[in-house]
């Protein structure tokens, strides 16, 4: 998403009008772009800068690490005079959710043990909770462990030899 932000600075005769303090807030993954407008009595060329993490063009890529607040001056030039505006910048976390590793399909004899693990990854670090629901009876899912020891019962008489299996975990914010 890209955020457009205009800024009106007045660039007087004279150096330096008191500076105010602009708000600005967007998410983590904006792309952040500043339009200063500064006015200048003589109709001078105005050139602008922009200290860090803006662009020397006033734009900054955010990405998923860079939630927080950042103190940027704009600078507005005619060549011999300059004229300051402040701007804080809030970037806002966005959170991300975690997706799994590929699950494979299990296969288990009656009376025999099968036990695996799911593994899921939050892109923020986020600590993750696993939660599984609809198990085979006798089923237990423990943190990301699955363990079953289906019984003699568990395949009907016209059912196949094995019994396939195949787990669906859902994700649980
Ligand atoms: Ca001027
Ligand atoms: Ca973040
Ligand atoms: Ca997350």
């Amino acid at each position: 998403m890209k955020k457009i932000i205009f800024l009106l600075i007045i660039l007087l005769q004279l150096v330096f009008v008191n500076a105010q303090l602009t708000n600005i807030t967007v998410n983590e993954g904006d792309l952040v772009s500043l339009k200063p407008e500064a006015i200048d009595e003589d109709m001078d060329n105005i050139f602008y800068n922009f200290s860090k993490p803006l662009d020397q063009n006033g734009e900054w890529q955010t990405n998923y690490d860079d939630a927080g607040e950042y103190k940027i001056t704009v600078t507005a030039s005619d060549g011999k005079l300059t004229d300051t505006q402040k701007v804080l910048l809030i970037v806002e976390d966005k959170d991300r959710a975690p997706f799994f590793e590929p699950l494979n399909n299990a296969f288990v004899n009656e009376n025999e043990q099968l036990i695996f693990n799911v593994t899921a990854t939050d892109p923020d670090g986020d600590k993750i909770t696993y939660l599984a629901i609809d198990l085979p009876d006798d089923a237990g899912f423990v943190n990301n462990k699955f363990k079953w020891t289906p019984s003699f019962d568990t395949v009907k008489k016209n059912w196949l030899e094995k019994i396939i299996t195949r787990i669906h975990i859902p994700y649980k914010p």
